[in-house]
């Protein structure tokens, strides 16, 4: 007999951040995430992390009396009750911001985690093994480095931390300003030293396309056998698009979103028609990011590259894509947001279940490294995650942290990610436009 769920408690928690700039603005001094905890009757834990917001909290409120009492190895029933309740929510929207804000899909991913760590453990497997048709794929996954162009925390009256006592030079340069080649070049050189990454990203979106095409070349002269990639959140116009990144093509192994929804197109078909025009593989976190979507944008040839994070995909939908990209030729990836280290062991897990060659995921943690709420976050090193091969997730709680998060969540006042309040100290009356880079006002 299976033990059954005995209470699921959800912890939303926050954690501190630098002034990472993005085309959403620049990251608030912290971040806000949301811990959902379900123990069981033989008095095992089993944890999930998801992006956190007055939704998400509502959401997984009204989810708990489907999932206490229900059996651990139900795993998929106690899921499907829970997407019947929340679809009475209607249809709802990713938005145009570059982080999802939908509300039903991250709080089944919270509960899908919580509930696989869970059934892991009693089945005596990782939940790489439980994942999808093949289970495990790989012992070690490809991390990329990912850059941001950072603000000056100094223009803020913002509680921006500062390194205290700075034990390499990421530590020492990851909470300065940022805004050149030689800057973002350093901080890859820095990065690179913690954490051995073969790959980069660089977030864009936020200067003009021609210096942020720049720093690509900066980067590539720093690193010429590195993959990398640009990221402006679709920032630019299809024509805009294409003259920026035309020149440095060579450079890039794939352009993440250069375009997206305009005037009457949608951001498929402008994706498509960016792609057919510079030969450059594109991956995107913004206009495939559902099953529709991802079948329209397959039919317009418009994505090679699905970043198919597990927190707006689930666990076992992220696996799904990793399957279909690999049936299709297509290759799989994942996007990621500030987070803690449950998710990056979740994100780990999933792209360790996913078949054949996957492109290095995406991971904010080297910006939260130091902030652990388990016991043991997974290291990266070597630009890899080694995939854990204890039962269940694999990660152990710590009590004092997470209650220190939670403490620090309670004391902000805000419910949800907010990357206006900071830009206003740059450009007083900043507001969000999705065809506007951040600093281009
Ligand atoms: O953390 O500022 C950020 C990113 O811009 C994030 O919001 C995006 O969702 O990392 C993401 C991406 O690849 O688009
Ligand atoms: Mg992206």
């Amino acid at each position: 007999m299976f033990p059954k769920i005995k209470s699921m408690k959800v912890v939303p928690v926050a954690g501190y951040d630098g002034f990472l700039l993005n085309l959403s603005g620049g990251h608030a001094p912290y971040f806000i995430r949301c811990v959902v905890i379900l123990e069981d009757t033989a008095g095992n834990k089993g944890v999930g992390e998801i992006p956190s917001s007055a939704g998400i909290l509502s959401g997984l409120a009204k989810c708990r009396v489907l999932v206490e009492g229900s059996p651990i190895n139900n795993v998929k029933q106690t899921l499907n009750q829970v997407r019947l309740m929340l679809a009475k929510n209607g249809r709802e929207e990713r938005g145009r911001q570059t982080f999802d804000l939908r509300v039903a899909v991250h709080v089944i991913t919270g509960i899908e985690s919580a509930l696989l760590d869970l059934y892991g453990q009693a089945l005596q497997l990782p939940v790489a093994d439980l994942l999808g048709q093949y289970g495990r794929q790989r012992d070690q996954v490809d991390v990329l480095g990912y850059l941001f162009l950072l603000g000056d925390p100094g223009k803020t009256d913002l509680p921006y931390i500062q390194a205290k006592n700075p034990q390499d030079r990421w530590d020492e340069i990851r909470y300065q300003e940022a805004l050149t080649p030689d800057a973002v070049v350093d901080l890859a050189k820095a990065a690179y030293e913690r954490y051995g990454f073969k790959d980069f990203k660089l977030k864009g979106g936020v200067l003009s396309g021609e210096d942020e095409a720049d720093c690509i070349r900066a980067l590539h002269d720093a690193f010429p056998d590195a993959r990398l990639t640009l990221d402006p959140n679709g920032a630019w116009k299809l024509d805009d698009a294409v003259r920026i990144l035309e020149p440095i093509k060579h450079l890039l192994s794939y352009a993440e979103d250069p375009c997206g929804q305009e005037e009457s197109y949608s951001g498929r078909e402008t994706m498509a028609e960016f792609k057919k025009r510079t030969g450059l593989a594109t991956a995107t976190n913004m206009i495939a990011t559902d099953f529709k979507q991802l079948q329209y944008a397959v039919q317009l040839n418009a994505v090679d590259i699905p970043l198919a994070d597990c927190h707006f995909w689930t666990m076992q939908g992220a696996v799904k894509v990793g399957e279909l990209c690999h049936e299709w030729g297509m290759t799989w990836g994942s996007h990621s947001n500030n987070h803690f280290d449950i998710s990056l062991a979740m994100m780990t897990h999933v792209a360790a279940a996913c078949p054949g060659d996957i492109t290095a995921i995406d991971t904010h943690w080297i910006w939260q490294d130091g902030q652990r709420i388990t016991k043991a976050p997974l290291r990266i090193s070597d630009g890899k995650l080694t995939v854990p091969t204890t039962p269940g997730l694999g990660v152990v709680l710590d009590e004092d942290r997470l209650q220190a998060a939670h403490n620090l969540y309670n004391s902000l006042g805000a419910t949800q990610r907010n990357d206006s309040m900071a830009m206003q100290f740059l450009i007083p009356g900043w507001e969000f436009d999705p065809k506007r880079p951040a600093l281009m006002r």
